[in-house]
């Protein structure tokens, strides 16, 4: 059954002519979709399902039905199976070890180019099945045949570190606080007093889009003129995330035509709020408008959260890498929302490597091939300031974005000084110095660790 790589010729026309091979009736879903004799193929897309059978149903019967509705089956033998060559067509349950069973799917089940179809196919039906109380896709092996038909990101790493000629280093980015009721100018006088106190970039937050206190057309303006100003004083390459995130893909197509018209080099985009799809044409946007992306995971928690349910945010990863976004958010493990280290340094390495090897202790199944497709800015947001610094570092090394709103704008002396604090202790930490050491010759950063240096996140691990 491995060797075989294409469906068989039809040689005659289709045929309601009931064949005398089919055989009405229910039968298990082990019988036709269970197969550890399967060798998966190198074309194959494979996945890793945690799955939490519902009695009576046992494990095998359930990792079947989950092979079964996620490709080719239904819930009882049907007479049109005789008009193709389902051998070749399903997937297969080729592997269980605990509650994980890996199933393989021939890589003609899907479309070129669309994670919206995977999703469908993959994470569609199957969490709703009866004989399943809980189902958590945990990890999912691209085929490197089908990497090549995605673009990925336009800009990545390396390039974004050209256009900036920002080296050895993590950049700096934050988002601007409060994040709703700022008038335009107000919320631009915010980022350049952050960008001239030594910010590389601020950001829009994800749910900031074009609300009546705050129209697109009169923020975009005011936050790149901002940006404008501060290049200017600063003498350094410098950006604002305007979130283009909008009801529709064409109104966000429309948002970025006008940031782009007005200099700005980097959008923003939140890109499971708005789907794979939208991403998708937001990215190509990007591609010929030679922008940057920033990519925001509001919304990831709802099915990325649970030990036992959902999707887990690494394969998530993979789909944005596939899609195109130069930037995603990964967590820090050490500020205020919920990620394990393990899982962290597996998501990070997923967006900068190009070669993943399988890494259980990360919770990494498979090896992953990125080919050639550019790499992701791993970003760390959520509750972070200067003491933080020494374990990001650790962390993420040069290769990240942190981003810093409430440890910037929370400074005792205000954005200004709270922007210093955190380039500072970065630049300290990135060349082998202490906070400590650091902190003799800044004040911006004596205030902020002494403000801060009791605020501690629990760190897992
Ligand atoms: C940052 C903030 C971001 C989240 C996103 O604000 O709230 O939107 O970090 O989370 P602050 P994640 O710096 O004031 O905490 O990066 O985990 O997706």
């Amino acid at each position: 059954m491995s060797e075989m790589v294409a469906p068989k010729l039809m040689t005659q026309p289709p045929t309601a002519v009931l064949s005398d091979k089919y055989l009405a009736g229910v039968r298990t879903y082990a019988s036709g979709y269970y197969d550890p004799d399967y060798a998966p193929k190198d074309t194959d897309l494979l996945c890793a399902f945690r799955i939490t059978p519902k009695a009576p149903t046992d494990m095998i019967e359930a990792a079947a039905a989950v092979a079964a509705e996620s490709s080719t089956g239904t819930w009882t033998e049907v007479w049109s199976n005789q008009l193709t060559d389902l051998e070749f067509f399903k997937a297969r349950v080729y592997d269980i070890q605990g509650d994980i069973a890996y199933i393989a799917y021939p890589m003609d089940l899907f479309e070129e180019n669309s994670v919206v179809n995977i999703m469908s196919s993959i994470v569609g039906n199957v969490f709703g099945m009866k004989a399943l109380s809980a189902l958590r896709l945990e990890d999912m092996r691209i085929p490197t045949a089908l990497v090549k038909t995605y673009p990925g990101p336009h800009v990545g790493i390396y390039d974004e570190r050209v256009w900036s000629n920002k080296w050895e280093r993590p950049l700096l980015g934050g988002t601007v606080k409060p994040k709703l009721g700022l008038s335009p100018k107000a919320y631009s006088t915010i980022i350049y007093e952050c960008l001239v106190g030594g910010l590389d970039t601020t950001k829009d937050d994800e749910n900031m889009n074009s609300q009546p206190f705050s129209r697109w057309q009169d923020r975009f303006r005011y936050a790149q003129d901002a940006v404008n100003r501060a290049m200017a004083e600063t003498g350094e390459y410098k950006g604002h995330w305007h979130n283009v995130t909008a009801g529709s893909t064409l109104e966000s197509l429309k948002r970025m035509d006008y940031v782009k018209e007005r200099g700005a080099d980097m959008c923003m985009f939140d890109f499971i709020t708005a789907g794979f799809a939208a991403s998708a044409d937001v990215f190509a946007h990007a591609r010929e408008l030679d922008m940057i992306v920033h990519c925001h995971r509001a919304m990831h928690a709802v099915f990325t959260r649970q030990h036992e349910h959902g999707i887990h945010m690494r394969v998530v990863a993979k789909w944005l890498r596939l899609t195109g976004g130069d930037h995603m958010h990964t967590g820090t493990v050490v500020g205020k929302l919920e990620g394990s280290w393990s899982e962290t340094e597996g998501l990070i390495d997923l967006l900068r490597e190009r070669y993943i090897p399988a890494n259980p202790a990360q919770g990494i199944y498979f090896d992953q091939d990125f080919a050639g497709l550019k790499n992701v800015w791993p970003v760390a947001s959520g509750g972070i300031h200067v003491n933080h610094i020494p374990d990001l570092y650790r962390l993420t090394g040069n290769d990240a974005f942190w981003l810093f709103g409430g440890g910037t704008h929370g400074h005792p002396k205000g954005s200004r000084a709270g922007a210093t604090a955190n380039r500072v202790a970065t630049e300290a930490i990135a060349s082998g110095s202490t906070l400590a050491e650091a902190a003799r010759n800044s004040p911006e950063l004596r205030d902020a660790m002494a403000l801060w240096a009791d605020i501690k996140f629990d760190v897992q691990e």
